[in-house]
């Protein structure tokens, strides 16, 4: 369960009463002393959005937004295209998990502003030939940017289909050349809980930490994403630099990595510590096989809204299926 004590300013404007809203209206209007007719034009306003009118909350989605600046946009790997349509791009950036800030998803863009993303480190450390630190500026720099168009299903029962810009995964690591004990890979995200309200939940161990097999994050869809839709990622998709592995739920996409480490022994992972009988290390996608609480036949697409069946491997079969044979 979630306990938190919000502060005002961190109030949606849906969870206010309209009394709440009167109340408190009053209160900040009489602290400034303004009355009369003014207050009467102020108050309707106020009322109007308190009631729902969501408009401005979704321009205001677009100002979250960065704009398209070098090295941005990357061509286009068209190896990796999706049938579906894509998901328009205000809703994947309105609708997010990223727990450090809050566990509504609809409120994640709005909370994720203060966090500062720039400058930004990244450290690749443990059984590597050339262990580094690396500003993200440098990284990109070094690393050959593309586009990749994928498919992405969350645990809990929807999806989207976005274009991320990035790199292989797999570029890191002929980079730092893992050594022959390397077995696996660990992905911590930041610690900040000045900037990220969630992080302030003690029930939660963060900071948020997953992993793959050393033959996972070389397969050649796993991605390392610092952008979508031709510019770089807003904050709430995980900036300035998030994992993407398509045929995984979407827990596995660690965001905001500051540290990749190459392990001899299988890392522990943030989900399946907190709940091991409902998350799992693997999280592959599997329409037969139902989450304890719901089933993973079908997922609501985010931008249509339409129920779809849910693929195996989330359709990336072809491409992953041999690392799970046996
Ligand atoms: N650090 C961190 N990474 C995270 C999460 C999170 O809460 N914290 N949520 C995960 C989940 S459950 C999903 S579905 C995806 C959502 O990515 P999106 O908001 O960019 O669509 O991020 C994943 N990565
Ligand atoms: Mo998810």
């Amino acid at each position: 369960m979630l306990i938190k004590i919000k502060r005002g300013w961190e109030l949606d404007e849906r969870e206010v009463t309209p009394e709440e809203v009167y109340l408190n209206r009053r209160a900040f209007l009489r602290k400034l002393g303004w009355t009369g007719l003014g207050v009467a034009g102020l108050q309707a306003g106020w009322l109007a959005s308190a009631l729902g009118l969501q408009n401005k909350k979704k321009s205001g989605v677009w100002q979250t937004i960065p704009k398209p600046r070098p090295p941005y946009p990357v061509p286009r790997n068209t190896r990796y295209t999706v049938e579906r349509p894509l998901t328009p791009e205000d809703i994947a950036a309105s609708y997010n998990n990223f727990y450090e800030f809050t566990m509504e998803k609809e409120r994640v863009w709005q909370l994720a502003q203060q966090f500062e993303t720039h400058p930004w480190r990244v450290e690749i450390r443990g059984e590597v030939h050339k262990p580094m630190t690396l500003d993200i500026d440098t990284l990109l720099k070094q690393m050959p940017l593309e586009e990749r168009i994928y498919r992405h299903r969350c645990v809990e029962a929807w999806s989207m289909v976005v274009p991320w810009s990035g790199f292989a995964f797999k570029k890191l690591m002929d980079m730092v050349q893992p050594t022959s004990k390397a077995k696996y890979v660990r992905m911590v995200s930041f610690l900040r809980p000045s900037q990220a309200p969630g992080q302030k939940q003690r029930h939660y161990p963060w900071p948020y930490f997953e992993g793959l097999t050393l033959a996972e994050a070389a397969n050649e869809l796993t991605f390392l994403a610092t952008g979508i839709y031709g510019h770089a990622l807003p904050t709430q998709h995980g900036a300035p630099i998030r994992l993407v592995t398509p045929w995984k739920y979407g827990f596995k996409s660690i965001k905001s990595i500051v540290l990749i480490e190459f392990t001899r022994t299988q890392p522990r992972t943030f989900w399946s510590d907190l709940v091991p009988d409902e998350y799992d290390f693997w999280a592959n996608v599997n329409p037969k096989v139902p989450h304890p609480r719901w089933s993973q036949a079908t997922e609501r697409d985010i931008g249509t809204g339409k129920r779809i069946p849910t693929r195996m491997f989330n359709g990336y079969e072809a491409y992953v299926a041999h690392l799970y044979r046996g």
